[in-house]
C-alpha cells in the first residue's frame, strides 16, 4: 500500500514537473511572438491546415487571404479564441462525396465524383452554386464554400455559406446526357439539401439547363415542390433578374468604387476575360452605362474588338455561347476586323483600356498581368469571378493604388439575387425586375459601404480585400459566438 502511495505521489510529481516545463515553453513561445494568451497566429492556423489537408492549395490560398487581413480585429476578441472560432471557421462543418453514374449516348457507362460542401450555416441554410467543370475537385470547392460564407454575410441576407459540383464537363455533350448526369447527381445530392438546409444554385457550367433538370429530379425524389435550387427557370419559381446579377451587380460595384474617385463608366474601355454568365451580363451592364467593352475569352484563348463590342455582337456573343454553345473564336468568322488569340491566351496584355473585369475563373489573373494593366493605365480592377486574381497580382494593384475589389465584394450579386428568389419563393409571390434590380442594386452599394467602412487605410486608400473580410467575418463570428460550440 504505502509503495503504490509513494509511486503515485512520484508520478503526480513527476507530472507536475511537465506540466511546469511545458508552461515554461509556452511562456516563452509568447515571448517571443509578443502574442497574447488567446490571440490568433494566422501562419501557425494556414500550416495546421497544409498540414491536415495537403493538395488543397486553392483552399489554402483563400483562407491565408482572408486570415492575413482579419488577424488585427480578430485580436481585439479574446473570446474569440477562447472557443477556438478562427479553426471552426476554416475547416468545413461537412463535406459529401460520392459517385454519379450515368450513361452516355452510346449506352457506355460513365462515372464521374459529386461534391457538397456544407461550410458554415450561423446566419442561414447552407447556400452556394454548382461547378460542372472537368477541373473541380475537392480543393477547388472548399475554397469557393469558404469565399461563399464571407460573401453570403456581405449581402445582408439570411444565407450560410456551401457548394458543389462535379468533374463532369457538360462541353461537348448532348442535352440527354446533360440531363442523364444531373438526375445521377441529385439522386446522391438530394437527401443532402433542402429549402432550409441548403440550397444549391449555377456555377461554371450550370446554368438554367442544369439547374432545371436538378430540380425536376429533387421534386421527383421528394414528393415536394419548394424553393430547393435557385437560379430556376421563371415558369417554376425562379426570379426576374437572376441570370443577370452576378454580372450586373460587378458593374454597380464597380461603378460604386469609380465615384468615390469622382469617375465613372462612361467612355471607359473595359477589358472582360469569360464569355459565360457573368462576363456576358458585365457586358451588357457596361454598355448599358456608356462604357465600352474590348475582350471576351474562353478557355481556349480571346477576342478583341478594336471598334468595341457594341449591342448587336453581344447579341451575336449570347446565342453563340448561350443557344448553339459554340467558342469564342468563331466571333472573328462574323467579325473579321476583331482578331483572336489562341493557345489560352488571356486579353490582359491589350492596350488602351482602363477597366478589367475578370469573370472567368480563379487564378486567371497573375502577377504579369497584373504589372501590365497599371503600366497600361488600368485605374480599377472588379472581379466577377470567384478568386481570379493570384495573391501577387493582388499586391501589384494594392501598391499601385488602384481601385480593386475581390470577387466575395463585386460577384455577391449572383448569390444575393438567389436569396431574393428564395425570399419570393417563400412567399409565393414574384417580383418585378424593377423591384428584383433595385433590391440588387442597395446591396451591392451597402456591400461597397462597407467596404470603404472596414478597409480605409490611414492615407484614404480604400483596401476592399480587407473591407470585404473583416465586415464578413464579424457578422459570422457574432453568430458562432450567440450559438455555444456546436
Ligand atoms: P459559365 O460556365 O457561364 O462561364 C464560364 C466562362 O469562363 C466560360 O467562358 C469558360 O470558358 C471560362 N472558363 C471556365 N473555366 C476556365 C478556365 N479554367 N480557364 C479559362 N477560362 C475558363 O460560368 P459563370 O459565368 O457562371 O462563372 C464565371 C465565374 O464567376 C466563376 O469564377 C464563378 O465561380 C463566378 N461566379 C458565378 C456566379 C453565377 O451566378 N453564375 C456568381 C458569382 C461568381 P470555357 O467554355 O472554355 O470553359
Ligand atoms: O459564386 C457564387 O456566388 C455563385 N455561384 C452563386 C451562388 C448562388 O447560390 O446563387
Amino acid at each position: 500500500m504505502l509503495d503504490f502511495l509513494q509511486e503515485l505521489w512520484k508520478k503526480s510529481n513527476f507530472a507536475a514537473e511537465i506540466t511546469k516545463r511545458e508552461l515554461k515553453l509556452k511562456i516563452s513561445t509568447y515571448k517571443t511572438t509578443t502574442l497574447k494568451p488567446f490571440d490568433m497566429d494566422a501562419k501557425k492556423v494556414l500550416e495546421d491546415l497544409k498540414r491536415r489537408f495537403p493538395n488543397e492549395p486553392e483552399y489554402h490560398q483563400a483562407v491565408e487571404e482572408v486570415l492575413g487581413t482579419i488577424e488585427e480585429e480578430y485580436n481585439k476578441h479574446p473570446e474569440f479564441d477562447k472557443v477556438n472560432l478562427i479553426e471552426r471557421l476554416c475547416i468545413p462543418d461537412r463535406v459529401y462525396q460520392f459517385r454519379v453514374t450515368w450513361m452516355d449516348d452510346k449506352g457506355q457507362i460513365q462515372t464521374n465524383m459529386g461534391y457538397r460542401i456544407q461550410h458554415n450555416n450561423a446566419i442561414g441554410p447552407y447556400k452556394g452554386g454548382i461547378r460542372f467543370h472537368s477541373s473541380v475537385n475537392l480543393g477547388i470547392l472548399k475554397f469557393l464554400a469558404f469565399e461563399q460564407t464571407f460573401k453570403n454575410s456581405l449581402t445582408t441576407l439570411p444565407m450560410g455559406g456551401g457548394k458543389g459540383g462535379s468533374d463532369f464537363s457538360p462541353r461537348g455533350k448532348s442535352n440527354a446526357e446533360v440531363m442523364r448526369f444531373c438526375q445521377a447527381f441529385m439522386l446522391e445530392l438530394g437527401r443532402h439539401i433542402g429549402p432550409d438546409i441548403d440550397v444549391p444554385a449555377g456555377d461554371i457550367g450550370v446554368g438554367g439547363r442544369e439547374v432545371g433538370y436538378m430540380f425536376g429530379m429533387y421534386k421527383k425524389l421528394t414528393r415536394e415542390y419548394s424553393g430547393v435550387l435557385t437560379g430556376k427557370g421563371l415558369e417554376f419559381g425562379g426570379s426576374l433578374i437572376r441570370p443577370e446579377a452576378t454580372g450586373y451587380g460587378t458593374v454597380y460595384f464597380l461603378r460604386a468604387m469609380l465615384k468615390t474617385k469622382g469617375d465613372e463608366v462612361k467612355g471607359k474601355k473595359v477589358l472582360i476575360s469569360g464569355a459565360g454568365n457573368v462576363a456576358q451580363y458585365a457586358a451588357e451592364k457596361v454598355l448599358q452605362l456608356g462604357g465600352i467593352p474590348m475582350t471576351m475569352s474562353d478557355s481556349n484563348g480571346y477576342i478583341y474588338d478594336p471598334d468595341g463590342i457594341t449591342r448587336e455582337k453581344l447579341d451575336y456573343i449570347m446565342e453563340l455561347k448561350n443557344v448553339y454553345r459554340g467558342r469564342i473564336k468563331e466571333y472573328v468568322d462574323k467579325y473579321p476586323t476583331a482578331k483572336y488569340v489562341g493557345d489560352g491566351a488571356k486579353p490582359w496584355f491589350e492596350k488602351g483600356a482602363q477597366i478589367a473585369l475578370p469573370c472567368a475563373t480563379q487564378n486567371e489573373l497573375n502577377e504579369e498581368a497584373a504589372k501590365a494593366l497599371v503600366a497600361n493605365g488600368v485605374i480599377a480592377v472588379a472581379e466577377g469571378a470567384n478568386m481570379p486574381s493570384t495573391p501577387g497580382a493582388i499586391r501589384v494593384f494594392q501598391e499601385a493604388k488602384i481601385l480593386y475589389s475581390p470577387g466575395k465584394a463585386s460577384n455577391a450579386g449572383g448569390v444575393s439575387v438567389s436569396g431574393l428568389e428564395m425570399s419570393q419563393n417563400s412567399e409565393r409571390l414574384s417580383w418585378t425586375s424593377e423591384e428584383v434590380d433595385a433590391k440588387l442594386l442597395w446591396i451591392m452599394e451597402n456591400i461597397h459601404e462597407n467596404c470603404v467602412k472596414y478597409g480605409t487605410e490611414a492615407d484614404g486608400y480604400v483596401n476592399y480585400v480587407k473591407g470585404a473580410n473583416v465586415a464578413g467575418f464579424m457578422k459570422v463570428a457574432k453568430a458562432m459566438m450567440a450559438q455555444g460550440i456546436v
